[in-house]
């Protein structure tokens, strides 16, 4: 290739790198009332920059190849701030590691444009390895934290093991996005994964999701979603943890569970959106569900509609890691819209859309999973008889 071929075809990259991107996104028709699904992804490894791929100088890569390389766009964390939307992306490299970059958009749907540079975290952990799956609270002390997954490799592990690991969760704090300040990992006697920050003193005290699990993978003898209290963040330090909301057989989070994001306060008690696994034929199967908490005493579940929220679909079932739905992020809008993030099987980001009030009522009168296939009939009866009357058949 010339240097004019070179320069043109440089062109051409950019251009249609910003074409993609300025695609316009839109609602499917609404399949359940419950939320609107957007059509297409909203975030891929597509998004990442022509900049971050290619070195763009003639002399030094004169074939115009790609240098660097992001397999997947995924969990990502969310927040509305000043106005603009912004995602803490979880970006997985060819070389399998994940790193964490902001994208903005103008609106929370479409034209997701990730900033110059990926967020460089303060290197205080020498071990950690890989880090996922940001949280992100606007605390009400003032800061944003963003809790993540910093995992490292298991030094106890028979010799020959490369796989097994070790996850604890990681914690920084920012004002702006753009300063991150790194602070100790969280102390806790288990391994954790999906801890996730309250957004509001509790008894005075900070308040934490926690998923404590005996594994890097397998939650053992870790029975739920965990709550704990403690003192400060500058040293998180988790002496007592109490499952609120537990694993149960034969349901949609039998294997495991976890808090998605940072609950959302409502009048008539926090929304919690989390996700659910299963294991089957296929493997894992991991879908999206939700669950009210008391107002004051957000430890206590108030309502568990049954079953699933949101289940893979289409092209969202196939990926990295199929048959997957993931969140730990989502947005109020001020006016009472949600704007729900979340990824499908380990490769892309999605929206789909509802409001407060529709969430509260899809908690509240949602009928409960009565865990057995008698109960479940009996309940649809139930709706079926009383239908049946309004129908006049
Ligand atoms: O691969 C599916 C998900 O697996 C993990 O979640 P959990 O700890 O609940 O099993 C995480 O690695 C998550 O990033 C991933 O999407």
């Amino acid at each position: 290739m010339n240097k004019q071929e070179f320069d043109k075809r440089v062109e051409y990259l950019l251009s249609r790198h910003d074409d993609f991107i300025n695609k316009p996104n839109f609602k499917e028709e609404s399949k359940n009332g419950i939320y609107d699904r957007y059509v297409n992804p909203i975030l891929t490894h597509e998004h990442i920059p022509v900049y971050w791929r290619y070195d763009l100088n003639y002399d030094t890569n004169p074939n115009l190849m790609q240098r660097i390389g992001a397999n997947a766009a995924f969990n990502s964390g969310a927040i509305l701030l000043d106005g603009k939307y912004y995602l803490v992306v979880r970006v997985e490299g060819w070389d399998r590691k994940s790193f964490f970059a902001i994208a903005e958009s103008p609106n929370g749907i479409d034209r997701w444009r990730f900033w110059d540079y990926p967020i460089t975290l303060p290197d205080t952990e020498p071990t950690e390895t890989n880090v996922y799956d940001m949280r992100l609270t606007k605390h009400e002390d003032g800061w944003i934290y963003g809790v993540f997954c910093s995992e490292r490799k298991d030094t106890a592990a028979a010799a020959g093991d490369l796989s097994s690991a070790v996850a604890k969760a990681g914690i920084v704090r920012t004002k702006d996005l753009k300063t991150w300040q790194r602070l100790p990992d969280l102390k806790t006697k288990s391994q954790q994964r999906n801890v996730v920050l309250h957004p509001e003193f509790v008894n005075g005290k900070y308040a934490l999701y926690t998923r404590p699990q005996d594994g890097f993978i397998d939650t053992g003898s870790g029975g739920g979603i965990g709550w704990a209290l403690i003192d400060s963040m500058e040293n998180a330090d988790v002496k007592e943890e109490t499952i609120i909301d537990h694993r149960l057989y034969h349901t949609i989070k039998e294997v495991k569970n976890g808090q998605g994001p940072a609950p959302i306060k409502t009048p008539k008690g926090w929304l919690n959106l989390a996700h659910g696994v299963r294991g089957c034929a296929a493997g894992l199967r991991y879908v999206l569900y939700m669950f009210m908490t008391d107002l004051k005493e957000p430890w206590k579940v108030i309502a568990s509609p049954g079953g699933f929220f949101m289940a893979p679909e289409g092209e969202e079932r196939i990926g990295d890691v199929s048959n997957v739905l993931f969140t730990n992020g989502w947005i109020e809008k001020p006016n009472g819209e949600v704007l729900i993030y979340f990824a499908s099987s380990d490769t892309r980001m999605h929206l789909a859309v509802s409001t407060v009030e529709k969430l509260t009522d899809y908690c509240l009168n949602t009928p409960q999973d009565g865990l057995r296939t008698h109960t479940s009939v009996a309940t649809l009866n139930k709706l079926i008889e009383s239908n049946l009357k309004i129908m006049k058949r």
